[in-house]
């Protein structure tokens, strides 16, 4: 419908970074003379060892890896930091906005950001990191996140950023799974008003766990927490006493740079790994296309760093293009709906990149907090997480961005390391809620359930036909689970996990995730994992977990539980479980919803029909489909008539 596309708009056409011809000419060269193409575009970073080679990747079973620039040799703080530093020395690399609007920000030049890296990277050296040790960091929104991350890149450790949302018990199955020695954190965290008890979350998960002997505690909040002699630090003391100087340590393009748990739709989390070269490239040329960043620009990300998001487009994408990066503390909605307003006016943001879930839950409280700023910094809004549904697309680009700015939506993945399906402000005319197209060197097809590749304006399951810089290298410790997990199910391809549609103009809209894996307010979470969560309480016989639609959130939790013979359901015994749930994963993970129930409705073989119960939980009961198959069906007709909601 022609009503429904917006045009690049007259002030981006003229200097985009990408024009739309552009797009067409170096999308095709990106895939025809792949090798030429990324080693050009490699041109872009420092090297200390410029790559001669660069796709050696194979998604097939007897020759499987991936594999980019393998002979290449750099460091990524120094392209995040010391490249900068003859053309940017007094230019602001962090401005740091804190969860008071009442408290200071702080405006951190590259020229500090350098010094404050160097002597992060020496204490963790003198408490005994070197390359290749895994080093967990369990921080807040505070700069020390960004210099502890940088300090580990400086020094050939990987970094394991664990959400500060994460309960005792999840962040210490993420120090166990990569056996870390060693944990940064805080006193405690602040975000909308509230503190965080971090550190004393650390002393918790430190009595589950063997491997570890260091924790360094910054000073955050000055909150008093207990220090285990022999295992504690602070960190202003141990920095107190080392040089700002840190010479870079030189890293193969396939050395680790760091590793993220992410959720699939079976067993416990995934250690996700990214490698040196290839993610930095992909992290900083995604970055620099989609959000075409100038000189004088502030560009901010409203993700936390313990997400992907954080990662690529908070810290190592802006810093490695140079570009005035803010990390805010707090949360979108406090003191009032109109903070994130505010902090655009404040530091005069000229991109802006959030997820739906905010604008849903900002859209909700009226137009007048965001009318009474004034956004007239903002030049582009971008999006990220989930499918952005045309609601609050438009209202995100009327309202907002007064219908001057651009939104890029974009669609990529934890394993994928940055942006993978994007429109670019210059080249694409946008469909509210569509990703648009494929970024550079990105051969996205659809198939269907055998395999079948579609052609055409379709639907199917999203897949990726080659590698791409960016792509993750492996699952830490269990290589085969990788290729298990992404290439075993439509051989030859990367599965995604995502379902997409694409339209008679060839432009792709995702329609969400296919496999057991919810989406909760952008974040994933896998069914399973909620699962295991609730059959270690003791009332708890057996557990089934379903997404549901949730105006708010996306998708809300919906759990079928079945208890013990002899514990009788109560309204006090699902406020235990809700507690219990989040205790164990922590608060994204809270059911919205759980139903107690005598059975699950099972095939004879004993399978859970799981569509069943996504029906049920979505209200939608009039068309179960066949439910002949079923060892008891008498079962559904229980689950109907109790259903909570
Ligand atoms: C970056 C990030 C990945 C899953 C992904 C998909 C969903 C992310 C999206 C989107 C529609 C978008 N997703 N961006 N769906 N449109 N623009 O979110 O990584 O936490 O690993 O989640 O999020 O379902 O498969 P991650």
């Amino acid at each position: 419908m022609a009503e429904d596309l917006y045009p690049v708009p007259e002030s981006w056409a003229a200097d985009a970074r990408v024009t739309a011809e552009g797009y067409a000419t170096d999308y095709a060269r990106s895939l025809d003379d792949a090798t030429r193409f990324w080693l050009e575009r490699a041109d872009s970073l420092e090297w200390v060892s410029k790559p001669t080679v660069a796709d050696e990747s194979s998604f097939e079973e007897a020759t499987f890896g991936v594999k980019w620039f393998a002979d290449g040799v750099l460091n990524v703080s120094a392209n995040c930091i010391d490249r900068h530093l003859a053309t940017r020395r007094d230019q602001i690399a962090i401005i740091w906005e804190p969860d008071s609007p009442a408290a200071d920000p702080r405006f951190i030049t590259f020229t500090e950001l350098h010094a404050e890296v160097c002597r992060f990277a020496n204490v963790l050296k003198a408490q005994g990191v070197r390359k290749d040790d895994r080093v967990t960091l369990y921080l807040p929104m505070i700069p020390e996140a960004a210099f502890a991350m940088l300090a580990c890149a400086r020094i050939g450790a990987v970094h394991s950023i664990v959400f500060g949302g994460f309960s005792p018990e999840a962040l210490a199955g993420r120090i166990t799974d990569c056996d870390s020695r060693i944990v940064v954190t805080v006193d405690e965290g602040r975000r909308g008003g509230k503190t965080v008890p971090l550190k004393a979350n650390v002393d918790a998960a430190a009595k589950l766990v063997t491997c570890l002997d260091t924790v360094i505690v910054v000073r955050a909040t000055g909150g008093g927490v207990e220090m285990q002699p022999g295992r504690d630090i602070w960190y202003d003391e141990a920095a107190a006493s080392v040089a700002a100087e840190c010479a870079p340590e030189p890293m193969n393009a396939e050395d680790p740079l760091f590793l993220l748990y992410t959720s699939g739709s079976t067993g416990k989390p995934k250690g996700v790994l990214h490698t040196t070269g290839g993610y930095l490239l992909w992290a900083s040329y995604t970055h620099a296309c989609v959000f075409d960043c100038r000189d004088g620009d502030t560009y901010w990300c409203a993700a936390d760093v313990g997400w992907v998001t954080g990662h690529s487009y908070i810290v190592y994408g802006p810093l490695a293009n140079g570009v005035t990066t803010l990390m805010y503390e707090g949360v979108p909605n406090w003191p009032s709906p109109a903070r994130m307003w505010q902090v655009v006016d404040r530091h005069k943001v000229t991109q802006l990149y959030t997820a739906p879930t905010a604008l849903r839950a900002l859209m909700k409280e009226g137009d007048d907090f965001v009318t009474g700023t004034s956004r007239a910094s903002l030049r582009l809004l971008g999006s990220v997480g989930e499918p952005i549904n045309p609601e609050a697309w438009r209202w995100y680009h009327d309202v907002v961005g007064e219908g001057r700015c651009p939104i890029v939506d974009t669609w990529w993945q934890t394993e994928t390391g940055g942006h993978m399906i994007t429109p670019l402000p210059g080249a694409t005319a946008l469909k509210p809620g569509s990703a648009a197209s494929p970024f550079f060197g990105v051969e996205p097809l659809l198939v269907d359930a055998e395999g079948k590749v579609l052609e055409g304006a379709t639907e199917g399951n999203l897949v990726i036909a080659r590698s791409w810089p960016g792509q993750m290298r492996t699952v830490w410790g269990d290589h085969e689970r990788f290729f298990q997990t992404y290439f075993s199910t439509y051989p030859g391809f990367y599965f995604t996990g995502d379902g997409a549609r694409r339209d008679a103009d060839g432009y792709w809209w995702i329609t969400g995730r296919v496999d057991d894996v919810i989406n909760v307010s952008g974040h994933r979470m896998g069914t399973a994992e909620v699962e295991s969560a609730l059959v270690l309480h003791r009332t708890v016989a057996e557990a089934a977990v379903v997404g549901f639609p949730h105006e708010i959130k996306g998708q809300g939790i919906y759990a079928y539980v079945t208890l013990n013979a002899g514990d009788p359901p109560s309204d006090a015994l699902r406020k235990e479980l809700v507690t219990w749930v989040r205790g164990e994963i922590g608060p994204i993970a809270t059911p919205d919803a759980i139903q107690f129930t005598p059975g699950l409705p099972k095939t004879r073989s004993g399978k859970i029909m799981r569509r069943i119960l996504r029906k049920i939980a979505e209200g939608d009961v009039s068309s179960l489909g066949d439910t002949s198959t079923l060892a008891d069906p008498s079962v559904v007709d229980d689950l109907v008539a109790n259903r909570v909601g």
